[in-house]
């Protein structure tokens, strides 16, 4: 999988790419995160990304000029790409959408700043993405939000296939409590069930307390969650007795 990101600042990126699961795929060739300056796509002295909105207003708007001489170097090297441009106007970024874009093989990110991007901008991009309803200053976390989630789904990046699929929200649910050493501290002992070495009894323990978890913090989660039969009527039993924490 590679990266290619368009930013004023691309610095930023370094780091990253040297640390952690992230670090490690980068290290072992199975993604690439190559950061390009905006400014390598200018051709005025003063290797200006910016300009006053017309119409007037206050702030600076990115030019259309080096983020698109930018994409189009990118793309006439290496193998085909699709690209990203980050905004708070975008589709909400979700893990069906970086499991869509981890199928892509390339991306080309454009990290927003100033006040936004000349219309103009968006008909070279194949995805406009937000990663939340908030500002940013910039588009370069953004960047780096999508770079991990969507890394960890390249294969062999997560140890086995399976991890990645155990990942709480690709099951649609929240992850189950866990606990390591001590068995008690302060008074607050490790579930009985998860001492018991009896790995059926601990694997329902676990997909209850993620159901149990997930109708208390995310509600909204559970319509789309896939959740098996026997589950279900775990879940309906919940609902009844009055909600979470009364199973
Ligand atoms: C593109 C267009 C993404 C990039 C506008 C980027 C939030 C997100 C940016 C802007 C981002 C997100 C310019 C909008 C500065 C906000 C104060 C960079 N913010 N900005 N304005 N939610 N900011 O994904």
């Amino acid at each position: 999988m590679v990266f290619d990101i368009l930013t004023l600042f691309p610095e930023f990126f370094s780091s990253t790419v040297r640390h952690g699961v992230v670090g490690r795929a980068a290290a072992s060739g199975l993604i690439e995160v190559n950061a390009r300056s905006l400014r390598d796509y200018t051709e005025d002295r003063h290797r200006t990304t910016d300009d006053y909105p017309y119409g007037g207003g206050h702030g600076m708007v990115m030019k259309v000029e080096p983020v698109v001489k930018g994409i189009e170097a990118l793309k006439g090297s290496g193998g085909p790409a699709n690209v990203v441009l980050t905004t708070p106007q975008g589709r909400l970024f979700s893990q069906p959408l970086a499991e869509e874009l981890a199928s892509k093989g390339r991306l080309i990110i454009v990290c927003g700043r100033y006040e936004g991007y000349d219309e103009r901008i968006r008909e070279f991009a194949d995805y406009e993405i937000s990663i939340g309803d908030y500002v940013l200053s910039g588009g370069e976390i953004p960047a780096l939000v999508m770079i991990d989630a969507v890394s960890r789904l390249v294969p062999g990046v997560l140890g086995e296939p399976e991890s990645a699929k155990s990942d709480s929200f690709s099951r649609g649910l929240l992850e189950y409590p866990q606990y390591t050493r001590p068995e008690e501290f302060r008074g607050m002992r490790v579930p009985e069930v998860l001492l018991s070495g009896n790995h059926a009894e601990i694997e329902k323990w676990r997909r209850k307390e993620s159901i149990r978890r997930t109708c208390l913090r995310r509600p909204d989660l559970l319509e789309k969650a896939d959740i098996a039969n026997g589950d279900r009527a775990f879940l309906e039993e919940m609902i009844k007795k009055g909600g979470p924490g009364s199973s």
